[in-house]
């Protein structure tokens, strides 16, 4: 109701420890958000906390073996209705990249490790249909190094790249949006260490 005050509600879910990304979808399809937590520190892995209907959350019984997680996209890649999980992932105390990873969605609402993609210090990913062929796209913001569009060519699916890079910027966050009202999606990457943002436009 307008102007009506936020009941208080506060909760915690058990320690995961260290997290650094979250994402928020429906993963078992029975109508409610459920929750991927990455962490992006050595020892501590991904985990999926599915959703009773009311807000209450209880860890998967598998963790996802992502190691130092700094995001964490959830989209469906295959186009089968069940959303699958991208992972990126950074080592930050060594500088350090490392391969990002796709996790499948089995149908049944659990999320089995498929492919790694690359090997870089990715700190932002993002979803979406980057070249308009129906099939969701991953772009990975990459940390003083190029950042990459991972393009889905269907068939398993199987990833191509080369599609964007960026300079070698310290890119923190990616996110993707038609900024110019073109009709097409560009990007726009928020960048650390003192560095201008950048908004790429598609032509
Ligand atoms: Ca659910
Ligand atoms: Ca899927
Ligand atoms: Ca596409
Ligand atoms: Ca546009």
């Amino acid at each position: 109701m307008p102007g009506e005050a936020l009941s208080p509600w506060a909760k915690t879910l058990s320690n995961t420890g260290f997290t650094t990304g979250v994402a928020l979808g429906d993963t078992d399809c029975d109508g409610d958000l459920d929750m991927v937590l990455g962490s992006d520190m050595a020892g501590f892995l991904c985990t999926l906390w599915l959703n009773d209907g009311t807000g209450e959350f209880t860890k998967a019984p598998k963790d996802l073996v992502s190691p130092m997680t700094v995001a964490v996209k959830l989209c469906d890649l295959d186009r089968n209705g069940w959303l699958d999980l991208a992972t990126g992932n950074y080592n930050k105390a060594q500088y350090l990249g490392i391969p990002n990873r796709v996790y499948m969605n089995d149908g049944a609402g659990n999320l089995d490790y498929y492919t790694t993609l690359g090997e870089a210090r990715t700190h932002g990913l993002d979803a979406a249909d980057m070249n308009g062929d129906g099939r969701v796209d991953l772009l990975a913001g990459n940390y003083g190094e190029p950042s990459v569009i991972w393009l889905n060519q269907g068939m398993g699916p199987v990833f191509d790249t080369g599609y964007w890079n960026s300079n070698y910027d310290t890119t923190a966050a990616v996110t993707a949006c038609d900024v110019d009202g073109d009709g097409d999606l560009d990007i726009i990457a928020s960048n650390y260490e003192g560095e201008p943002n950048a908004v790429w436009r598609s032509r």
